[in-house]
């Protein structure tokens, strides 16, 4: 006998009537066969994933700005260049991730609508401001560190389109991450008053980096259902480990010190113990108190409202070429 479920009112499976499709979705999960755009999902799969994609398609977005406030002060041509093209990569990650969740029908304006009006959530680091170049530095260092750490196992999930257009975005990732670590060394090799910079800057963005995996394990309110799913193959706790234990390592190799107090390695475990982010301030920031949450909103809603001549304009080019090859199939038959 098949054992059932189907979506309880709470959004998780419960145990209920016979469905066939349920078996045959359930049966491949377990058998880590992926999941298409036209296979037959339950509800709460296809919403957990296109809440997951779009906040993630729109972290991409909102994480343009921090950075893309400091091209104009890059301190060479040549970081310049490398700082506009890691922008742009990040615009990019944004477009393969909203088509990514276009799959799961729900259009990109929808989505970018859901953004603008507050509706729609996108990761907390970037509520927080880029104040010296040294800023710009950490975030390749710790924020796209700490992507990558999320995002690789995304390359597994069970989600074909998501797991796809993660592959490429972790290998640009894992450029994003050595341009900054080569800043922040370089800042940490350099004058006093450079590797005071790279210490202030890691001062400021260490906990924020730590919280970007989302709260802990006993507060997160979708681990169980995602990781069911395989949609997460590791909890929220289990990725912050790694990031610490990735991360320690490299702040020492450049003579950085992290600031936390009762950050140590445990030789029992093998892993670091480390202490306990400011949650409070966490929720503030995912509930739009964050340091710069409405700075970045207003950026986007004036990039929007700015690009409209842009959509517009690329609409009727698009309806121009589509009635050209009408025509054209027209003539031809
Ligand atoms: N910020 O049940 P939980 C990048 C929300 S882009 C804000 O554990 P879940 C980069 C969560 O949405 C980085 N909100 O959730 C870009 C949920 O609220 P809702 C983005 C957060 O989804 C440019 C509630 O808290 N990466 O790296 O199972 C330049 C409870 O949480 C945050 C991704 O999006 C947060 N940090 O797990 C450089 C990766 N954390 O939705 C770099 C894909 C949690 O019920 N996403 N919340 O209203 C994920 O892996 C998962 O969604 C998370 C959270 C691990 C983030």
């Amino acid at each position: 006998m098949y054992t059932q479920f189907v979506d309880a009112p709470d959004g998780n499976p419960a145990p209920d009537i016979a469905s066939a499709e349920q078996v045959r979705f359930d049966d491949k999960i377990d058998r880590g066969i992926t999941i298409e755009a036209n296979d037959w999902m339950p509800d709460a799969y296809r919403k957990t994933l296109l809440r997951q994609i779009s906040q993630h398609a729109h972290s991409e977005i909102v994480g343009m700005l921090p950075e893309g406030n400091w091209i104009s002060r890059a301190p060479s041509l040549e970081r310049k260049l490398i700082l506009m093209a890691k922008v742009q990569d990040e615009a990019g990650h944004g477009l393969y991730l909203y088509s990514a969740a276009e799959t799961l029908g729900t259009s990109r304006d929808e989505m970018v609508d859901a953004l603008l009006s507050g509706r729609a959530k996108y990761s907390s680091i970037f509520n927080y401001p880029t104040l010296t170049w040294a800023d710009v530095g950490t975030i390749g260092w710790l924020v796209d560190g700490a992507a990558i750490i999320n995002q690789i196992p995304l390359t597994r999930c069970s989600y074909g389109p998501y797991a796809r257009a993660m592959v490429r975005v972790c290998k640009e990732e894992s450029f994003h991450q050595r341009q900054g670590f080569e800043i922040v060394s370089t800042l940490a090799k350099g004058t006093p008053e450079q590797r005071a910079l790279a210490q202030d800057a890691l001062d400021r963005w260490w906990w924020p980096s730590v919280m970007m995996f989302g709260p802990p394990d006993s507060q997160s309110q979708h681990n169980e259902t995602s990781m069911r799913w395989k949609i997460k193959l590791f909890s929220n706790d289990e990725l912050r480990q790694k990031f610490v234990d990735q991360t320690v390592p490299q702040a020492d190799a450049i003579g950085l010190t992290i600031p936390d107090p009762e950050l140590r390695f445990d030789e029992a475990t093998g892993h670091y113990a480390f202490g306990t982010p400011n949650w409070d301030e966490f929720f503030e920031v995912v509930r739009g108190n964050g340091p710069c949450n409405r700075d970045r909103m207003r950026a986007r809603r004036a990039a929007h409202d700015e690009g409209a001549w842009v959509r517009e304009a690329a609409a009727a080019h698009a309806r121009k070429r589509a009635a050209r090859a009408a025509a054209a199939a027209e003539d031809a038959a």
